[in-house]
């Protein structure tokens, strides 16, 4: 443990010192609660021992300066005192500290005192451990509900919240919202040629290549299912959210990842469908009804190629 002893008296803070190294822990000493405090205030500490009699900022005040510091990070005090009557003990404890040892100062109990302490930050220390694993996992947890396994860019559930958040912002401060579906052209053909792993393969480097495009922190590329993908494109106009959908289809294309059963293409290619709110939509359903319909304007007029409406 790292022991920081702050008491004005050298000799006292020597004996501590002497003991404390004995047990194998590291000591740090100050002269006063205000040099304590600072070097607190910058450093980790494990425990702390302290006289209550001191120049300028006692004992208690230094502890509660101390708690109010570190908030929730919590370490033991002990109090080095001279005043072992019943309302001076519930004074250090009142003012945050954790126990005291009587001066002068018993070697024997100083040590046991520092063993007592050192089960407790044994605990509190494995606590931590615990509090930290919980919230990586708590993290994946988050980013794995958010987040398509196999392409790793945003999943349907992330599709649907962000639409509607985006929807409303958009309604509400009358600006454009420009959604694009994209759609894997001959995908079933490609997975029959080249086998279901390859298949998902394409569909990485795909998502890869359409998420890629759009650069704004509000802009999501997302995996709508299947072989199928959506672009949201917050404050985006019809014409900025065409050359966009442009540049996803060249994207695309310029992986050029062979798809020799397409009759689109000699690569893999995208149909796209772009549809942008300007006021026009009730709601999200319509919004997507129009961009599903461009994107199927795009397969009729032979794929590999953007509809908007
Ligand atoms: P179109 O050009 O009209 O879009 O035809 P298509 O073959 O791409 O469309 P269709 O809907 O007929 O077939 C989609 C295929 O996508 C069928 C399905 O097996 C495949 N698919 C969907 N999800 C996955 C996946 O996660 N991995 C793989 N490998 N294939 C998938
Ligand atoms: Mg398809």
């Amino acid at each position: 443990m790292k022991i920081l002893v702050i008491d004005d008296s050298k000799a006292i803070r020597m004996l501590v010192a002497e003991c404390v190294k004995e047990l194998g822990h590291h000591v740090i000493h100050a002269e006063n609660g205000a040099e304590g405090l600072e070097f607190i205030r910058s450093n980790d500490v494990d425990l702390v021992m302290m006289d209550i009699e001191m120049p300028g900022l006692n004992g208690f005040e230094t502890t509660q300066a101390i708690r109010s510091l570190k908030g929730d990070d919590w370490f033991p005090i002990i109090f080095l005192t001279i005043k072992t009557d019943d309302d001076s003990y519930a004074a250090c404890i009142r003012a945050g500290g954790d126990a005291y040892l009587a001066k002068p100062i018993s070697p024997k109990r100083l040590e046991m005192q520092i063993v007592a302490m050192e089960r407790i930050y044994e605990m509190r220390r494995k606590l931590h451990a615990v509090q930290r694993d919980l919230i990586h996992a708590n993290e994946a947890l988050s980013f794995a509900s958010l987040h398509d396994q196999l392409t790793g860019i945003a999943n349907r559930r992330n599709f649907d919240t962000t639409l509607l958040r985006e929807f409303n912002h958009a309604r509400r401060d009358k600006q454009p919202l420009s959604l694009l579906m994209c759609d894997i052209d001959y995908f079933k053909v490609y997975n029959d040629r080249y086998g279901h792993m390859a298949g998902d393969d394409c569909l990485k480097k795909v998502a890869e290549a359409i998420a890629s495009v759009p650069q704004r922190a509000t802009d999501l590329a997302c995996r709508y299912g299947g072989e199928e993908f959506a672009v949201i494109m917050p404050n985006t106009d019809w014409q900025v959210g065409r050359d966009l959908a442009e540049k996803i289809r060249s994207a695309v294309s310029a992986r050029q990842i062979p798809h020799e059963g397409s009759k689109a293409d000699s690569y893999v290619s995208l149909s796209l469908g772009l549809a942008t709110y300007n006021g026009q939509f009730k709601n999200i359903d319509e919004l997507m009804k129009a961009s599903d319909d461009a994107l199927y304007r795009a397969k009729e007029k032979g794929r590999n190629r953007l509809e908007s409406a």
